[in-house]
């Protein structure tokens, strides 16, 4: 185990106070399952409310993220960023500790049926610029600039404002000091979520990034899941669908049904073309994250 706990620069949790504010890691307290190991909600003796991700034990692989995640998210703080308050080493077990999300992912309300209704449009907008301005941090930070790669509605919790917090750096890397942009030969993300140089060829910058980020805004606006750019179906395949509706000048028809408020259209007309830009094929032609919060927060027309 080569994780020693000088290395890491952050708080660290007591085994004891863990499994005591998670009722022994019971079932009851069992939020899910993450990429890496069951996630639990747990309450400190002081009343704090936090969430803890246990890796499970036999992983080498689980090290390995555990140890991406510290380093990435250590020293980061930001308000669209889920905070980490501190780990726990005992033997073979490595847990983190989060602040607790009380408000579920993105997931639950882009998706759900019955939560969709309560997504007004500037609920909706407020979290599309949240994640943006989350993104650009990690992005922009000098001392790290970090590539998220695996941005998606599940990876986005909501706290109890609905302010939205990107979560999940197990697969995050840090591109200090070398390139902007890296291979890999292992592919991992999600599917649908994945720019098509990252998918196809392993290669991997902010603006794959910038990819996932274009899918998931067109997700918010549309109530519609993108499974994927391969599939030719309509409903599966939501950005080859998008974009089609451009073509033909119908983009409004992507919006969700249950947006009731006609006078945002033209806005949410913007908001398309702008999801339209980062979700183009070429990682060249797609805008940075300063420019995509830019045009976010500002009423630029796009020329057509
Ligand atoms: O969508 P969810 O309710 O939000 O289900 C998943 C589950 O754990 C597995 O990842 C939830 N989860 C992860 N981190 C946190 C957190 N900091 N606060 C609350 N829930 C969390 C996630």
């Amino acid at each position: 185990n080569d994780t020693t706990k000088e290395d890491l620069e952050l708080p660290l949790f007591d085994f004891n106070t863990i499994a005591n504010a998670t009722d022994n890691f019971s079932d009851e307290c069992k939020l899910g399952e993450g990429g890496f190991g069951p996630v639990y909600k747990g309450i400190l003796e002081d009343g704090k409310e936090i969430a803890v991700k246990r890796h499970s034990r036999e992983s080498k692989q689980g090290l390995v993220e555990f140890q991406n995640e510290v380093k990435c998210i250590a020293k980061l703080q930001h308000r669209n960023l889920v905070k980490l308050l501190g780990c726990c080493i005992d033997k073979d077990e490595r847990m983190l500790i989060y602040e607790y999300m009380p408000n579920k992912s993105l997931n639950y309300f882009i998706f759900d049926e019955r939560k969709r209704n309560s997504m007004d449009w500037s609920k909706r907008y407020s979290i599309i610029i949240g994640i943006a301005r989350g993104l650009l941090y990690l992005h922009q930070d000098s001392r790290l600039r970090i590539i998220h790669r695996d941005l998606k509605a599940s990876n986005i919790l909501l706290d109890k404002d609905m302010n939205p917090r990107i979560s999940d750096f197990g697969l995050a890397r840090s591109m200090e000091g070398s390139d902007s942009r890296a291979n890999t030969i292992r592919v991992m993300g999600t599917y649908g979520y994945m720019a098509p140089e990252y998918t196809i060829d392993g290669i991997y910058s902010t603006k794959s990034d910038v990819f996932s980020f274009g899918v998931l805004m067109l997700e918010i606006i549309s109530g519609k899941k993108n499974r994927g750019f391969r599939h030719a179906n309509h409903d599966l395949n939501l950005v080859g669908h998008a974009w089609r509706l451009y073509k033909m000048g119908k983009q409004l028809e992507l919006i969700d049904g249950t947006i009731k408020d006609s006078h945002v259209q033209s806005e949410v007309n913007r908001l398309i073309h702008i999801g339209l830009l980062c979700v183009q094929k070429y990682p060249e032609d797609r805008p940075d994250m300063t420019i995509v919060v830019l045009l976010l927060g500002s009423d630029i027309q796009l020329p057509e």
